[in-house]
């Protein structure tokens, strides 16, 4: 190795080093043994531009690996992205950029939020993906402006988690030629060594998911055999690469070096010392970065503005060429809609009786009519969940061209990726599986509302109306789950007419994930001229049937298909002499954030009797109904049953409302 590059490589250990000890807290080991493959990846390989993060068709780079965050720091801070020596220097502590794991939205340059194992790596698919679909859009003939690679870097971690298995499972099947896996393989994970629970023989296992699997056999030392296999990985357009590399975790620390001890507490004072003395650094001074070597990874600053600027001449000539379809890209990476985009959705009428799946899936097909940059797809279960987007083909990564992802039974992977194509920009991904199954998403999905992401997961057959398939398949704590998570909207939509509504909120929503969760059974779609516009929803919830004649005497709060049985108990109730208003309430998140006036206005304070109806969990429903009212729901597994029988059987329905409010009336 030459001695500027060993110089470099070992500047990114002894940063990481120094700002893990000063913060007393986090992963050395892996930067110093990933260092060598992230110097070549990030000098000789990576397109990217320090000075402007978001240039479109740069290289993507995930540290899946979050842990070892510090690495990725030590990269952006000495390529010359904007974080500070000052900032590395307050790693781990309240306020900082340089977050314990790596945030996407805090440092420009940090292309997702990793820490979860396996996450990263599986959005790195999703984002190889969003390249091939973005190419497949706007490349033309004599005019390629989406050619880029997608590069991440995973530990024994990453690929021990299923997640992982499914995603590279898919990334093989579709030949995703330009997606690249660095792996650190050091045969240590955080309780020791990976003999006591991986033992199985990886690249035999990448090679059967149809991947090139490459391997340096010393990972700390030999440069040159870590670009000739980047070199070959990025030669085959037609496999993705796993590039096994043999290192030492904490190399370079005498007495740490090799062994899980230098995963995940810092090395200690003296053995920071003794490691900078093996390296040939100053052991006295901390946070020594040799001018060299700055200047020497500083040169990507250059190159990334060359590249860029030979890109934006080729964009030049490709917008010039094809103004349209320039303003769709424009558009669409601004996460914005066409003119009109809202125009053609469909009106439903009473005689449409529809599970809201089907409103649901017309919904869908109309959008993507509209919206070219929608793409998404569902987990085997499209004849299901009715999210296949009428005559808009099946994605094929070869060509770029589809928009209907068959993701297979992979619900895990599936919610990275749909994030992974969020971080990349230009499209918009929706998902679909079975409610229930939203367990098998759930990961990805909090990952969205951390960092962000507009992503759309849709999710059918959304109760115990499901019927037949019996309890495995009825979710029942699902929906008030999901609620739980920060910065994520559940929209559980009443009729036809309300799914109009939450696509419409789904696709304008730019800083969070939706869900949008639809019925298996058929629901009646209300006449809107008896009751108030669907509209309503874009706030939450609304008075949908206000108590005829006169003041409410009682509240019924319901969500989805039970909405129905409300408005069924609100008539029973009038014939009774009790005058009751129905609240639709779609999306807890969106109504709570209405001004206390509007909130105030639908669920007046002075009104006592609250009943809520909800074919789920009940625990939650007190912040709506009070501590005076009643939460009809479900606490129990389900059965296998008719979904009407068991509605009966489990008490959701009209006859159960009347009971709650007559009582509450009465006392
Ligand atoms: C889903 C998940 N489970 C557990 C952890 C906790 N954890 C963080 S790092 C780690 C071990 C990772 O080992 P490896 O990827 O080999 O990293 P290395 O020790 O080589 O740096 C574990 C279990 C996590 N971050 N994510
Ligand atoms: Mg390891």
């Amino acid at each position: 190795m030459d001695d500027l590059s060993n110089l470099a490589i070992n500047t990114i250990r002894i940063l990481s080093i120094d700002a893990v000890q000063k913060a007393n807290a986090g992963h050395p080991g892996l930067p110093m043994g990933a260092a060598p493959m992230a110097y070549v990846l990030w000098q000789k390989h990576l397109s990217h531009n320090p000075h402007n993060p978001k240039w479109p068709d740069r290289d993507r780079f995930v540290l899946s690996a979050g842990h070892g965050s510090m690495l990725l720091y030590s990269l952006l801070h000495l390529t010359g992205y904007d974080l500070s020596l000052d900032e590395i220097k307050t790693f781990r502590q309240f306020g900082s950029r340089a977050a314990g794991h790596p945030e996407s939205f805090l440092v420009p340059g940090i292309e997702a939020t990793t820490g979860p194992l396996g996450q990263g790596a599986s959005n790195a698919v999703g984002m190889a993906m969003a390249e091939r679909f973005l190419a497949g859009r706007y490349n033309k003939p004599g005019h390629t402006i989406v050619d880029h690679f997608t590069y991440a870097l995973v530990g024994d971690g990453d690929l021990m988690e299923g997640i992982t298995h499914e995603a590279a499972s898919l990334a093989g099947h579709l030949g995703l030629g330009k997606l690249v896996w660095l792996y650190d393989d050091n045969k240590i994970s955080l309780d020791g060594p990976t003999s006591m629970a991986f033992t199985e023989d990886v690249g035999k296992r990448f090679e059967a998911y149809g991947w090139q699997v490459l391997r340096v056999e010393k990972g700390d030392t030999d440069i040159e055999a870590i670009d000739r296999a980047l070199q070959a990985a990025k030669a085959d357009t037609t496999r993705p690469s796993l590039v096994m590399v043999h290192t030492t975790i904490g190399y370079g620390s005498p007495n740490k070096a090799g062994s899980s001890e230098a995963h995940g507490s810092p090395l200690g004072a003296e053995e920071v010392k003794l490691t900078k003395k093996a390296l040939g650094w100053d052991p006295e001074k901390q946070f020594d970065l040799p001018a060299q070597a700055v200047d020497h990874f500083r040169t990507a600053i250059a190159r990334g503005a060359q590249a860029e600027a030979a890109w934006q001449k080729r964009f030049d000539a490709w917008a010039a060429a094809n103004p349209d379809l320039a303003r769709e890209w424009t558009m669409a990476l601004r996460g914005e809609l066409p003119a009109g985009w809202e125009s053609g959705l469909p009106v439903f009428t009473p005689k449409d009786e529809l599970a809201t799946r089907q409103s649901g899936g017309k919904v869908l097909a109309a959008m993507a009519g509209k919206v070219p940059w929608l793409v998404g797809g569902d987990a085997d279960l499209s004849c299901s969940t009715l999210t296949s987007l009428t005559g808009q083909g099946d994605f094929d990564a070869k060509t770029g061209l589809g928009r209907n992802i068959h993701f297979g039974v992979r619900e895990h992977a599936m919610g990275a990726i749909a994030n992974g194509f969020a971080y990349h920009g230009g499209a918009r991904a929706f998902t679909a599986t079975f409610f229930v199954f939203s367990d098998y998403e759930r990961p990805a999905i909090r990952m969205a509302a951390i960092s962000r992401l507009p992503v759309t997961f849709v999710f059918t057959h959304d109760s115990i109306g499901v019927g037949e398939d019996g309890p495995t398949h009825q979710p029942i704590e699902q929906l008030m789950s999901l609620r739980l998570i920060p910065n994520l909207w559940v929209l559980r939509p009443a009729d036809a007419n309300e799914v109009v509504e939450s696509y419409k909120i789904a696709m304008k929503r730019n800083d969070g994930p939706v869900t949008v969760v639809l019925t298996r059974q058929k629901t009646p779609t209300f006449d809107r001229n008896k009751v108030a516009p669907a509209a309503g929803v874009q706030r939450g919830g609304y008075i949908l049937s206000d108590a005829p004649g006169g003041a409410p005497q009682a509240l019924i709060i319901a969500t989805g298909s039970e909405v129905a049985i409300a408005v069924a108990a609100q008539e029973k109730l009038l014939a009774a002499g009790v005058r009751a208003r129905v609240v639709s309430l779609p999306s807890w998140e969106i109504f709570a954030a209405q001004s206390p006036e509007y909130q105030e206005a639908v669920l007046p304070r002075a009104i006592k009797a609250r009943v809520s109806i909800e074919a789920g969990a009940t625990l939650g429903w007190q912040r709506w109904v009070g501590s005076e009212g009643v939460a009809i729901g479900i606490d129990r597994f389900g059965a296998s049953g008719p979904g009407g029988t068991l509605m009966k059987h489990f008490g959701i329905h009209a006859d159960a409302v009347v009971g709650a409010v007559t009582n509450l009336v009465k006392t």
